[in-house]
């Protein structure tokens, strides 16, 4: 981290104190929204759950004295005015939807810990010049269309038709699922306001989901980038055949294929030279009754990577290999590659000032990479991003498990409230 970033220096002479009690209970509070007929804790993107509970943060939000709209992108968009109005604005924010048995932090942590910075910059009678500008973002998740980030990537004016074309497992299309929300997929592509008003900066505070800096005892995270992601969708067709009858040599087994195809997804992950991983998530196969040979399966995996030519060299790769060992079988592969997200190098000037912040605070940081993607990396096409990360217990994440305590949550805070103050400056 080179050289020391422009500490935190309000106009008060005070540092905002985040109050560990409030966190808590807000996140106490918000945890009770979940689908009950699941484990763990299930806010997906299109259900009854999520819907309840950004109610729960609207209302959170204008407590907290924000003016909050919902945008067409369906963000919830709280704003708190600053002294100098136009001035290109700050921004901060994280999500609240979760993966199906999920956990209670992931995402919530930045957007509860947003709206407690703005309580504390008013309890220290800080006003900032700039207004902040705090989004619960909608839709981060990656959901069963093969697509995360739908409010960030509206905002940054990267949410297309070819998205809404987009079909789950059952054949609905993502548009179906927007109108059946009470959105238009029309005027949510055009919610790219984030491209008509100037953002100064961006900076969101997220658990780490990872086990870096619980295994190094760091408390803060400075996040150097955010990996880049490609979605495959393979498709294998095989013959349909008795099980019972068709001998072993004869059979073109499409689930075979595909489970030859899962080992060499799982070799590159764990062959990639830098940050790499490699996960197949879902494989279908049909007809999937116990007497039949499987004639068709469709297998669902994700690269991800800080290093773009590794992606790309890694998707070659795998495409030859999972096509010729199919071919071993007789079996036909389709390879479909989907972009999700580019490595996103965070911005110098905010790592150097959550460094110092962290440090001015007394607090230990570790500079790091995220496996796992974020808004950021789509808010970072519309200005300089950066990311504060806590701890994760034991590394956890997308599951129940998933632990973070309210000490290093309210550590997170501070930086983030004491790192926004610092770029506030005009
Ligand atoms: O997939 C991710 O990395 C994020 O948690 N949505
Ligand atoms: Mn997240
Ligand atoms: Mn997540």
């Amino acid at each position: 981290m080179e050289g020391q970033g422009r500490m935190a220096t309000p106009s008060t002479g005070r540092t905002p104190a985040p109050s560990a009690e409030r966190l808590h209970q807000d996140w106490d509070e918000l945890s009770r929204f979940a689908d009950p007929d699941l484990d763990g804790w299930t806010r997906t993107v299109f259900s009854e759950a999520y819907q309840a509970s950004r109610e729960f943060i609207r209302g959170r939000m204008e407590d907290a004295g924000l003016s909050v709209t919902v945008d067409a992108a369906g963000n919830l968009v709280g704003r708190l005015a600053g002294r100098a109005p136009g001035a290109p604005a700050l921004m901060t924010g994280s999500h609240t939807d979760t993966v199906r048995s999920g956990g209670r932090f992931d995402g919530v942590v930045g957007v509860l810990g947003a709206i407690e910075v703005v309580r504390a910059l008013r309890e220290a009678g800080i006003s900032l010049q700039r207004d902040l500008i705090v989004v619960d973002f909608f839709g981060e998740e990656t959901n069963e269309f093969g697509l995360g980030c739908l409010g960030s990537r509206a905002l940054a004016g990267d949410l297309g038709p070819a998205h809404f074309d987009r079909t789950d497992p059952t054949g609905t299309h993502l548009g179906q699922r927007y109108t059946g929300s009470g959105l238009d997929p029309d005027r949510a592509m055009t919610a790219d306001w984030g491209r008509r008003e100037p953002i100064h900066r961006y900076v969101e505070l997220h658990v780490e989901q990872g086990p870096v800096l619980e295994e190094r005892g760091s408390e803060i995270g400075v996040v150097t980038a955010i990996a880049g992601i490609e979605r495959l969708l393979a498709r294998f067709a095989g013959r349909q055949d008795h099980a019972g009858t068709m001998p072993m040599g004869d059979r073109r087994d499409a689930l075979v294929a595909a489970s030859e195809a899962v080992l060499a997804i799982r070799r590159e992950g764990c062959g990639a030279p830098v940050y790499g991983v490699a996960t197949t998530s879902r494989v279908d196969s049909q007809p999937g009754s116990p007497n039949v040979v499987p004639g068709s399966t469709s297998l669902y995996a994700e690269l991800r990577s800080i290093d773009p030519d590794w992606l790309s060299s890694a998707k070659q790769r795998l495409a030859q290999e999972i096509s010729a060992k199919a071919a071993e079988y007789g079996v036909a592969a389709e390879i479909e590659w989907r972009h999700d997200n580019d490595v996103v190098p965070a911005d110098p000037d905010i790592q150097d000032v959550v460094a110092a912040t962290a440090d001015e605070l007394g607090l230990t940081w570790e500079a790091q990479p995220s496996g796992a993607t974020h808004d950021a990396a789509h808010i970072a096409r519309l200005c300089p991003a950066g990311m504060v990360f806590v701890p994760s217990q034991a590394g956890r994440s997308h599951c129940p498990e998933e632990f973070t305590s309210t000490e290093h949550i309210e550590k997170g805070v501070r930086v983030l409230a004491s790192t926004l103050v610092a770029l506030d400056p005009l």
